[in-house]
């Protein structure tokens, strides 16, 4: 029986928003204060419950994700070159730019899709400061292989954990690993404020540098002790994120029986891999991402093509891979090939609280649907 298409289109997300009335006393509350930024009230928190949320000695928010992690790469002091997954968004990378520093693509893991350590050493020379990890999709990287190629050369260790909001490893928080940890708290994130982000940390003594780092560095009304630039998370912001940290309980819920249903519905469909989530570990649940392999009947870009015709909107994190982009294209090619590969099979479905199990079940018929059409063999035309 044919499949009729959405009447809307299905995006890979949509926000987490409570109804509107939970947020407007915090509003009336910034109103009434006229205290709309600079570690309000509200901020502080936020600020507060995100180092207890995030499981870290240390929690400081910010206006977004990116200027958090150019704050963490400034507080770190690096120099020269950094490893990287080229595998992320493009602002992971970005961040290295916007510092002055090079970024050295290193391959991924066939399996986390996170930086491979064992690849990483062949690429360290003297100029090298830093390693700059994904935990991508919310999978956390190899942290002990990481630290250890880390410690033998004296390099930081950044994280960049857009994706892994409250994931652990082994019960640890997966913020108190390497030297700093940027979380993204965008729309587009189970946890949100709009836009915003935080950085974690393990070092009291960075706590200062970075509250100066992202307020212009002032630190009083006659001396400013750093250049810094203005990377402050506003009142509103953090009042979205004091009434979402209250929603994400039930967000979790229903996004595990959905992941159950595509799990369930995928499992019979040849070629198409939900990417499984490690042991000992809590996953954020970011994303639904499936892996398209040689043996489904149309590739990855066919599918995600195809179900545009169901109006369901799939993306392809991460493709292309970061190295090819025209940006940096003046950087040393590498040998990328597994994170080649790796970025030709993914596809992330729709996945979000409000999506119900019925339409999930729908994306699973017209996956089936498109699957089917492609492998029918042409039909002879008489003439
Ligand atoms: N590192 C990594 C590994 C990251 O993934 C990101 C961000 C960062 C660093 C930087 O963190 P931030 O500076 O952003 O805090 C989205 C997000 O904008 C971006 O935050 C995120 N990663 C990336 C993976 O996804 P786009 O360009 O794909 O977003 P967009 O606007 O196409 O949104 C995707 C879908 O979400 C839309 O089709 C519909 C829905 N949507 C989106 C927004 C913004 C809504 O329903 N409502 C909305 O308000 O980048």
């Amino acid at each position: 029986m044919p499949i009729d298409a959405f009447e809307k289109p299905i995006y890979v997300t949509r926000p987490m928003l409570g109804d509107l009335a939970q947020y407007l006393p915090h509003f009336e509350d910034i109103w009434a204060s006229g205290h709309l930024t600079n570690n309000g009230p509200k901020h502080q928190a936020l600020e507060a419950k995100m180092a207890e949320v995030l499981e870290a000695p240390n929690a400081k928010l910010f206006s977004n994700g990116t200027l958090a992690l150019i704050t963490a790469l400034k507080a770190l002091e690096l120099k020269g070159e950094v490893i990287v997954t080229p595998f992320t968004f493009p602002a992971t990378v970005h961040a290295l730019e916007w510092c002055g520093l090079t970024p050295v693509f290193c391959d991924i893991d066939k399996n986390s899709m996170c930086l491979d350590p064992t690849k990483i050493e062949a690429l360290v020379t003297p100029q090298t400061s830093a390693i700059l990890a994904v935990h991508v999709y919310g999978i956390p990287c190899d942290v002990d292989g990481i630290q250890a190629v880390a410690d033998k050369h004296g390099l930081k260790v950044i994280y960049d954990a857009a994706h892994a909001f409250k994931s652990t490893i082994h019960g640890k928080g997966i913020g108190t690993y390497g030297d700093m940890t940027m979380f993204s708290f965008h729309a587009t994130k189970l946890f949100h404020t709009c836009e915003g982000g935080a950085l974690t940390f393990n070092d009291d003594a960075l706590a200062e540098k970075i509250n100066l780092l992202k307020n212009f560095g002032i630190y009083d009304d006659d001396d400013i002790t750093i250049a810094g630039g203005n990377a402050k998370m506003n009142e509103l912001q953090a009042a979205v994120g004091l009434v979402n940290l209250g929603l994400i309980e039930e967000e979790y819920t229903k996004r595990r029986a959905l992941r159950t249903l595509y799990e369930q519905r995928l499992a019979s469909v040849s070629g198409v891999n939900v990417v499984a989530i490690p042991d000992n570990v809590f996953n954020s649940l970011q994303y639904m991402v499936v892996r398209v392999d040689e043996s489904c009947a149309l590739n990855r870009d066919s599918m995600h093509e195809a179900l545009k015709d169901y109006n369901v909107v799939t993306r392809r994190y991460f493709h292309p891979l970061c190295s090819e982009f025209g940006c940096y294209s003046h950087l040393p090619k590498r040998d990328l090939s597994v994170a080649q590969h790796v970025a030709q099979e993914v596809l992330c479905l729709p996945f979000y609280g409000a999506l119900s199990l019925e339409d999930a079940g729908r994306i699973c018929d017209m996956i089936e649907a498109v699957i089917a059409s492609a492998a029918k063999p042409a039909i002879a035309v008489a003439n």
